[in-house]
């Protein structure tokens, strides 16, 4: 087996041989989901070899280990990735094209697995990549959705939900782990007593018993022998526990809670089949650890030197409760050595300062589902009570509460029980400290800390931009493949004319590609000359996709009116998902496809601009999108994009940032300076000042500045749709409701802002001087420079020490 890809003609022989055992039939004879099949089972056998010598490995050194638990892995496909890490990729390429197959055609089989929303899962992502490419051992935790968060089509220019079967060709890189299940309760009723020495008893009677059973997949290190697991848990009936008459329940209980990513929670049973899921994954990976440990070590009392939880955000904040009562009801540890464990061994993430994402659960819920959590809840919640007072910080309480109004603050749980919160860059962190949770950061000043958020380097430059990737070696060599911060190296060459003049080549050729993309799925012609300006993220209005698609309303109506008025060609690209329920973000889609229509239609503009919504935005479509990019729109009111990350995969490939003062933007700019991004708008300290002053008037912005207007106004006269209502959800958000993400305010900084980078274009070698310079200083953003902060400052993870052989 391990042989199999030491030559194409051995890996040729191995890989009929799988098909032929796997399938019962001649490879000749074979379908290509078959052939995909007995590929991907190949490769992952082969990873097998260093999977197990890496779980030897930690067991042997007594390693410490990470734990991620995330409720979203946005993990993308993983042929290209694993084969490239393995080193493998160009025998299987070379054997395959002698078997008359294109490995991309192999690889466009493999779903992407969508087991996430945004950038919180996506960085999770990024994360394991880099855990394991560097001799980390760090896992993740998750559920095994059995559909994605949901497929995006658009029809009739809205956005349309269906299923994403990310599991129809099968999974090939899951191991199914029976005897590794866990029994996850839910519900019922308890008895609780404490006996004349102080000791918790209880008497539980759960409502559902439900078996988690985990999938295991390999996370393959970069040319390293670490292979960590990504283990994510399916839910089965639990067939002893199952009463009379009850059976149908149970069956929908398995099945709701490992359907889908984000159960529509429009509805109580939505909201509570959500938190079911948080618990179900939370008791099942704590479980794990707990065995985990005892295999190799004789008690828990050191589980905090030999392990670490990280929750990626507040979704697995059960954590903290789930340890401390498998430490005091199944291990009976008192709860002052339970809590010194669990604090030691928990550290938090915080992804977003928008209130509305501040997980909260009613407290009755919460009680009901996990009695025995919740009262832990309630012990902690008075234990820290008494501190505070005893601190002299008493008067604090109100702010910091873990319950109170009805609801558990998650949030709040999770800093108490936690010995490092972190925000996610630098700008974030100040605004947790310094206002969301400035209270905290007055109790536990040095439990707060900073970790900007990084990307895989090899994801997003070395295997999506195989052109660039070849420019850079060939210019500077290949130190940077392992150490992302060597990319600084190619400053000293940036003002080459002849590199310049090849970068220039090498992004025109990806915006060919780009172009290409667009022609054949969506059937739009695309000038790979004109600017190619992006916007891909999460459809939310605090990251403005609006005024971006202001701005090219404003010069579609300018140029209609003034002939005289041109402008350099453009093509306006977003790509981005609304949630299902958002009626406003739905309706924003709507109006970007409604004005790609009429100016894609219009035969005098469509020459100078195009504009293009790319459905269903996933990460292999950020393959083709990102490295085809001039301009990366990154323009979310300041103080609300805790850090972003595709700014970093844009910069990465050499885009220009057009961006606010916001999440990471603002450490992009410090790498490259002002020269080399376009930054535009309000402030933080602007916008506070406003709020502050109560000076904020949409209507005196609208009367003073005419070009405004004319865009405004085109929401309701039917120049984008007949019905002048179809988007009144947009004008009454501005105007009504005072446009609370400030898109009014920053409307005429942001169409100046676009006039500089149109003229910068302009100088191509000049442009070129730019990107260079982006993508030399984009080495920072590496996730690897991320985890070896965490690894250092977070968790005390040091490399694990294979034993050399030989
Ligand atoms: O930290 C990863 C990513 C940030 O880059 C984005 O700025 C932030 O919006 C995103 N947050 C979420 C929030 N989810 N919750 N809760 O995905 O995290």
């Amino acid at each position: 087996m391990q042989d199999c890809f030491s030559s194409k003609d051995r890996f040729i022989e191995c890989y009929k041989e799988r098909v032929a055992s796997q399938f019962g039939h001649d490879f000749e004879d074979s379908y290509p989901v078959e052939r995909y099949q007995a590929l991907g089972s190949l490769i992952r056998d082969y990873a097998g070899h260093n999977w197990k010598e890496t779980k030897k490995a930690v067991r042997r050194s007594q390693t410490k280990q990470l734990y991620y638990f995330s409720m979203e892995f946005l993990m993308g496909r993983l042929m290209t990735n694993n084969l490239r890490n393995l080193g493998i990729y160009d025998v299987v390429q070379e054997g395959l094209a002698d078997l008359g197959i294109d490995i991309n055609e192999m690889e466009s089989l493999e779903a992407d697995a969508g087991l996430g929303n945004g950038g919180l899962g996506r960085l999770a992502a990024c994360f394991l990549d880099s855990l394991a490419s560097l001799d980390l051992a760090g896992n993740g935790n998750c559920i095994r959705y059995r559909y994605g968060l949901f497929r995006q089509k658009i029809e009739n220019r809205e956005q349309v939900e269906v299923p994403d079967c990310w599991l129809r060709n099968g999974n090939i890189w899951e191991v199914w782990k029976p005897n590794h299940e866990v029994k996850v309760r839910f519900g019922g009723n308890m008895h609780a007593w404490m006996d004349h020495e102080g000791r918790f008893h209880s008497d539980y009677h759960p409502e559902f018993v439900v078996r988690a059973v985990p999938y295991d997949e390999p996370v393959i290190g970069y040319h390293t022998q670490t292979t960590n697991t990504l283990r994510l848990w399916d839910a089965e009936v639990d067939e002893d526990s199952v009463s009379a008459g009850r059976l149908n329940e149970y069956l929908r209980l398995v099945t709701q809670l490992t359907a889908n990513v984000y159960p529509d929670d429009s509805t109580i049973e939505g909201k509570e089949l959500r938190l079911k899921q948080e618990y179900f994954f939370v008791c099942a990976g704590v479980d794990q650890i707990i065995r985990s440990h005892l295999q190799t070590y004789p008690s828990l009392d050191n589980l905090h030197e030999k392990a670490a939880i990280q929750l990626n955000d507040t979704h697995p904040v059960l954590v903290i409760p789930e340890l401390m009562r498998v430490l005091m009801d199944d291990y009976n540890y008192g709860w002052d050595q339970a809590w010194y464990i669990v604090t030691h061994t928990v550290a938090y993430t915080n992804h977003t300062v928008m209130a509305e994402a501040l997980e909260k659960w009613p407290q009755d819920m919460v009680s009901r589902l996990f009695p025995r959590l919740y009262l832990i809840i309630e012990e902690i919640e008075r234990r820290f009570k008494y501190e505070l007072d005893h601190q002299g910080k008493g008067h604090l309480f109100p702010q910091v509460s873990i319950l109170g109004q009805g609801q558990v603050h998650m949030a709040h749980l999770a800093i108490v029980g936690s010995h490092s919160v972190n925000g996610v860059a630098k700008i974030h962190t100040q605004i947790l400290v310094n206002d969301v949770m400035a209270s905290f950061a007055s109790i536990y000043p040095d439990r707060f800390n900073n970790k900007t958020n990084g990307i895989t380097h090899r994801r997003w430059l070395m295997y999506c931009n195989p052109q660039l990737t070849q420019l850079i070696d060939d210019t500077i060599g290949t130190d940077w493949h392992h150490n992302p911060g060597g990319l600084e190296a190619l400053m000293p060459h940036v003002d080459d004319p002849a590199l310049q003049d090849r970068f220039l080549a090498v992004k025109r050729e990806r915006k060919v590609i780009l172009a290409d993309y667009i022609r054949s799925t969506l059937g739009i012609e695309v000038d790979p000359d004109s600017i190619f300006d992006c916007q891909s993220k999460r459809l939310h209005a605090y990251k403005r996709q609006l005024l971006n698609i202001f701005h090219v309303m404003y010069l579609y109506l300018a140029m209609k009116r003034d002939p005289g008025f041109r402008i350099r060609p453009r093509t306006f690209i977003f790509s981005a998902k609304a949630a299902a329920s958002y009626v406003l973000a739905k309706e924003i889609i709507k109006l970007i496809n409604s004005v790609a229509e009429k100016v894609n239609g219009d035969p005098e503009i469509s020459r100078y601009m195009k504009v293009v919504f790319i459905p269903n935005y996933s990460v292999s479509i950020a393959e083709v999108l990102v490295p085809g990019a001039d301009i990366s729109e990154q323009i979310s009111t300041a103080g609300k994009e805790a850090s972003g990350t595709g700014n970093m995969k844009y910069m990465m490939n050499g885009a220009l940032t057009l961006g606010t003062l916001d999440g990471a933007n603002v450490e992009i700019v410090e790498q490259v300076g002002y020269d080399n991004a376009e930054i535009f708008g309000l402030r933080v300290e602007d916008i506070e000042a406003l709020k502050r002053e109560n000076s904020y008037n949409v209507w005196h912005i609208y009367e003073h500045n005419e070009r405004l207007r004319m865009v405004i106004e085109s929401l309701r006269n039917g120049t984008w749709d007949s019905d002048s209502n179809a988007f009144m959800h947009i004008y009454n958000d501005l105007m009504l409701r005072n446009d609370e993400f400030y898109v009014l305010a920053d409307f005429e900084a942001y169409l100046y802002a676009q006039s500089l980078v149109a003229n910068a274009y302009e100088d191509r070698r000049a442009w070129a001087r730019i990107m260079l310079i982006n993508i030399a200083k984009s080495g920072y953003f590496s996730s690897d420079r991320t985890i070896q902060e965490y690894a250092r400052e977070i968790w005390g993870l040091t490399p694990i020490p294979f034993e050399t052989t030989g």
